[in-house]
């Protein structure tokens, strides 16, 4: 046997069956596994035993001591490997792994293989984005690249260095810190660690990875690196129900921790080539400036002079070498830690951030904002009658804030002072101050204003101050899964890798939401982890879908004059949502429209015209001049429930536009052509649309063609699904919600 791979487990059941699966595939099947439960749970346990496999597979269950480093040495006293490979149960290895480090074995202790951190699920990763992972690899190389030429820590390594030295200092780099030193995904020769006693040191709870991979690095020069990244270390998105390790916030343990490793790790690496210990004193400096000196400044005395005490004995033994390398502060702070107390240190950590608070706030316009914000604005007295609205990022007038703002005007005329945060130019039917997004203006009145009325989340720095009122509308029934209910993260990442922990911390700040039907209610209450005022009175922004026939006429003909839509022609609305994969950066997505224009005018251009709606997350703009007086673009018109009313037949895919829409009770069809990728990949959806969904899923323009040739034929057979569908979603709607809501957020 070539190779006993190593997997700590403990109750990560979502991520085991990945885990098992990449070595299912590995191409070389030269290996054991043996999975070693820490006081895992029955049902991890299950779910573990379950997952079929055809390789060798142990299953240990530690009886006495507990952790990962417990469990890993568990996992090398019951190994049988010729090598020895650890590999967490969350994460999981390519294809190649095994037989790239197995064909680079002969004669070597150690064979380092690269690794790379992932938000992706395995499944998301080989299905679809190993394309968006291939470039950002090639942009994370470069950083890489610059990083170590910038890195004035790391010792000059060159390409004639030995073999050892070379990979030394690469897994000592490859973290920003001393704490990004890690066992995983090595091949260690099974016999060269037991002789030499190279265990994990169980009183480690955090850490125990630095002083077994220096240990066992210094003992030998037979080690090679395969310069291929061939370990995914899967990074958790949801640190606020499973956090990783590395996600626990037990600042002064770790401190600790990493302190008593140092001291492990300066032995071993004594009298090896120089710069393998410098580069280690490089990273712990590092840690010293960023971590350890911070550190006093947030503790209580007591505390931080327990670090304090335990950092003298590790400042000291920092080579000159290393020290000459650091950044002036970083000499600067560590000359005062050796000879003062704690609290001084404290004083010139202070000063230092006060100073790196001014550099950026005057040299940048954005900072210097928040800055008055957070000092001054949201200090001033709070403005009692101000209500400041905003809807979807101030993109436009709309939505349920439109509805709110309109309401509170008919209902209390006088009453409140409004500020709308709008980004272009929009006519509002009531006196308002406009501002611009991210303007001083708005952050003057983010400060002041005690109503916050909004129909997405908001930036992280926002404050919400004593006796503020924060209506979250949201805005719309979910049908993809949202926030906590997702298990993987692919709309996110990369760009925003901190989803759930941000909408955690943001979503805390609500005080009601309004729920448009029980199964919504039901959702954000999960998806948000929202424990405030549920408003049970359907969407305000519906209301204009249930007003008496004349009303609805009228505005009909109004809205189609203004868009220039001809009278005697039915309207087809395609709004389709936006796809998680198809973007140019936060935010900011692409849009291919899948539906032949040409098709269906010639067969629907006499009885049709189509009208079409890309989400507001679109930035690419629809040319539609080859198609003028049949297709139109409704594209910036601000409040899509008036596209709603004009409109015979809505075309959709997986957007929340169609719960919506189910309240005209007019024909649906679902332009579902990319449904399994959508579903299975990108989002997962609450309801199983096949059975739910109040008319067909089509996959091509041709069959929408036909679809509408036989409307009445499509709307009979969808007719009981629809009634089902209108009772679950639409059945609190009354055309009363506006009302509703304003009465119980502000008629107290
Ligand atoms: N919308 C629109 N035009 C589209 C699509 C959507 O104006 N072509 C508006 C609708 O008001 C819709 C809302 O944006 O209800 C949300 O759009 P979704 O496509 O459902 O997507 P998303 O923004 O991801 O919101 O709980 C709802 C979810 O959060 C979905």
């Amino acid at each position: 046997m070539k190779v006993s791979v190593i997997i700590s487990y403990h109750n990560e059941k979502i991520f085991i069956n990945e885990c098992l699966d990449s070595l299912e595939e590995q191409i070389n099947k030269d290996f054991e596994a043996i999975v070693v439960c820490d006081h895992s749970s029955e049902e991890a346990m299950a779910e573990l035993r379950a997952h079929p496999v055809s390789f060798p597979l142990t299953i240990l269950e530690l009886t006495d001591g507990s952790g990962v480093a417990a469990a890993r040495n568990a996992g090398i006293r019951a190994s049988q490997g010729e090598y020895i490979l650890f590999l967490d149960c969350d994460d999981y290895l390519e294809k190649t792994a095994l037989d790239f480090m197995i064909r680079r074995s002969e004669g070597q202790d150690i064979v380092y293989g690269r690794k790379r951190g992932t938000w992706y699920s395995r499944k998301a990763y080989y299905e679809n984005l190993q394309k968006q992972e291939e470039i950002n690899d090639a942009e994370a190389e470069e950083d890489e690249e610059e990083e170590t030429q910038a890195d004035r820590s790391m010792p000059e390594i060159r390409e004639s260095d030995s073999e050892w030295i070379k990979v030394f200092c690469h897994i000592v780099r490859t973290g920003s810190m001393i704490t990004g030193l890690s066992v995983l995904g090595i091949l260690f020769r099974r016999e060269y660690i037991v002789e030499n006693g190279i265990l994990f040191g169980e009183d480690y709870t955090y850490y125990g990875d630095l002083p077994f991979i220096v240990q066992a690095m210094c003992g030998t020069e037979r080690v090679f690196e395969v310069r291929k990244i061939l370990y995914h270390k899967r990074y958790h998105n949801d640190p606020i129900n499973m956090p990783a390790l590395s996600q626990i916030t037990d600042e002064k343990t770790r401190l600790m921790e990493i302190m008593r490793a140092y001291l492990v790790i300066k032995e071993h690496v004594k009298g090896q080539d120089d710069r393998a210990e410098i580069a280690v004193d490089g990273k712990f400096i590092r840690y010293y400036v960023k971590k350890i000196a911070r550190y006093y400044v947030t503790a209580g005395a007591k505390d931080a002079q327990e670090v304090y005490t335990e950092a003298a004995k590790c400042l000291p033994l920092i080579r000159k070498e290393a020290k000459k390398r650091a950044m002036l502060y970083s000499r600067r702070l560590m000359k005062r830690s050796m000879k003062r107390e704690a609290k001084a240190v404290a004083k010139m950590v202070r000063r230092h951030s006060a100073l790196q608070t001014f550099r950026r706030v005057v040299t940048k316009k954005s900072e210097c904002k928040k800055y008055l914000y957070r000092k001054i604005f949201t200090k001033m007295k709070l403005k009692e009658d101000l209500v400041i609205i905003e809807s979807f990022f101030g993109r436009n007038y709309s939505d349920n804030p439109k509805y709110i703002y309109e309401y509170l005007n008919k209902a209390y005329p006088g009453r409140y002072k409004y500020v709308w945060i709008l980004n272009k130019k929009e006519n509002l039917p009531y006196p308002a101050t406009r501002i611009k997004r991210f303007s001083i203006r708005y952050f003057y009145y983010m400060g002041r204003a005690k109503y916050f009325v909004f129909n997405v989340r908001q930036p992280k720095y926002i404050i919400k101050r004593e006796g503020t009122v924060f209506l979250e509308t949201w805005h719309g029934t979910p049908l993809k899964r949202l926030a906590f209910d997702m298990e993987d993260n692919a709309s996110a990442s990369p760009f925003y890798r901190r989803y759930k922990r941000d909408i955690y911390a943001q979503t805390r700040l609500w005080d009601y939401m309004i729920a448009p039907n029980q199964f919504s209610l039901d959702v954000f209450r999960s998806c948000f982890m929202f424990d405030g005022e549920m408003l049970s009175t359907g969407y305000p922004r519906n209301d204009i879908l249930h007003l008496e026939e004349k009303s609805k006429a009228a505005l009909t003909a109004e809205i189609k004059q203004e868009l220039g839509i001809p009278d005697g022609k039915k309207v087809i609305l395609y709004a389709p949502t936006f796809r998680d994969d198809e973007y140019y950066d936060h935010a900011q997505y692409k849009f291919a429209l899948q539906l032949d224009l040409d098709l269906l005018r010639k067969e629907l251009g006499e009885e049709y015209v189509v009208l079409l709606r890309t989400h507001y997350f679109i930035v690419d703009s629809l040319d539609l001049t080859a198609y003028q007086g049949f297709a139109f673009n409704g594209s910036t018109y601000n409040d899509i429930a008036r596209l709603y009313l004009i409109s015979d037949i809505l075309i959709t895919d997986y957007s929340s536009v169609f719960f919506d829409y189910a309240n005209l009770r007019r024909p649906m069809l679902f332009f579902t052509y990319d449904l399994e990728k959508y579903r299975d990949i990108l989002h997962g959806f609450y309801i199983d649309v096949e059975e739910e969904l109040p008319g067909p899923m089509l996959f091509t323009t041709e069959e929408i063609v036909d679809s509408i040739k036989r409307l009445p034929e499509v709307v009979d057979r969808y007719k009981e699904k629809y009634d089902v569908f209108y009772e679950k979603y639409c059945g609190w709607e009354d055309g009363n919600a506006s009302k509703k809501v304003v009465e119980a957020v502000f008629g107290k």
